[in-house]
């Protein structure tokens, strides 16, 4: 079965890997995050895309989440000696893709064309697409003001409340070569076990991707990234009982209003009827092995 698979982060990458195993590389594209791509120190750091990329390759850190395993901090600590910008972590062997991918977009290579070539790389066949070649980026507004993605995320450690985000650049953005016709050619969409604030709105920010989703002629079913009305990781759980109103599968679904068919949520969140069809299984992913069930329960609910 031929799926597009609308991915945050490191819940998305989690995800990627076990539909990949099961659809297989031909079968599946990835359309990326790019609300939370951040320039530090002169370089554009996209950290969605690359959860995805590093995840696919076996290259990820599993316990950290993000950038890779293995890591050394040798360069960011001479950052620091000299008083430069070390808010934002970026490892040794991170470091390396960054500088290859900032170089390209200098020299005028789209975010699409850097990202392809980066996967190809490092062996990824998945094909792994940003939503937008355009400068899109998520803010996240505040009782303490209004702040970049990142600097809410890392800087102030995601503890202010958020009242709202809004996606910088987005009515200007359009769609990256090839996710439309991915979208178009799927025989399911799947939003991932991601943050949909700050993970998957800012992908449906491009109209266009939008709009795709509306008219869609074939099951989209999005995978809630609570358990037990829990973020397994990250601040989806407090956003949502901000901004919804409460942390149910309900107020998940709620976020995709017209753009899905069915919500695939975890055993231990209540089974309320839902205005979405309601597949429930274990979401958790620990393992390969537990990602790969949950993508068969998600390919079986968009039969
Ligand atoms: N997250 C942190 O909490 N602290 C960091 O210093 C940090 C650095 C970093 C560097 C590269 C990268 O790809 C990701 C990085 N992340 C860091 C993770 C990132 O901020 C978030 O996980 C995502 O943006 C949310 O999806």
């Amino acid at each position: 079965m031929k799926v597009a698979l609308l991915s945050g982060g490191v819940g998305g990458a989690r995800f990627a890997r076990g539909l990949v195993d099961v659809a297989g590389d031909a079968n599946v594209t990835v359309v990326g995050n790019v609300g939370d791509d951040v320039e530090v120190l002169g370089l554009h750091v996209s950290p969605d895309l690359d959860s995805v990329v590093y995840t696919l390759a076996g290259l990820n850190d599993e316990e950290r989440g993000w950038g890779r395993a293995g890591e050394t901090w040798e360069a960011l600590g001479t950052v620091s000696a000299l008083g430069g910008e070390d808010w934002f972590r970026l490892g040794d062997r991170d470091l390396g893709l960054h500088l290859v991918r900032t170089q390209a977009l200098r020299a005028g290579e789209p975010l699409s064309a850097v990202t392809a070539r980066i996967a190809r790389s490092l062996a990824v066949e998945t094909r792994l697409l940003p939503a937008t070649d355009d400068r899109l980026r998520t803010w996240i507004e505040t009782p303490e003001g209004d702040f970049p993605f990142q600097e809410w995320f890392v800087a102030r450690g995601h503890r202010d409340p958020v009242d709202a985000v809004r996606f910088e650049g987005a009515e200007d953005a359009g769609p990256a070569p090839g996710v439309l016709e991915a979208l178009e050619r799927a025989e399911a969409i799947v939003i991932a076990p991601s943050n949909p604030y700050v993970s998957i709105w800012p992908i449906l920010a491009v109209r266009a991707i939008r709009r795709a989703l509306e008219a869609r002629r074939v099951p989209a079913v999005a995978v809630s990234p609570l358990v037990g009305g829990r973020a397994v990781k990250g601040p989806a759980d407090r956003m949502l009982a901000r901004m919804a109103g409460g942390t149910t599968p309900a107020h998940v679904a709620g976020c995709y209003e017209g753009l899905i068919d069915a919500l695939v949520v975890d055993e231990s969140d209540p089974a309320a009827p839902l205005a979405v069809r309601a597949v429930v299984t274990s979401t958790l992913m620990t393992d390969l092995a537990a990602s790969r069930r949950l993508a068969e329960a998600v390919l079986g609910a968009a039969a």
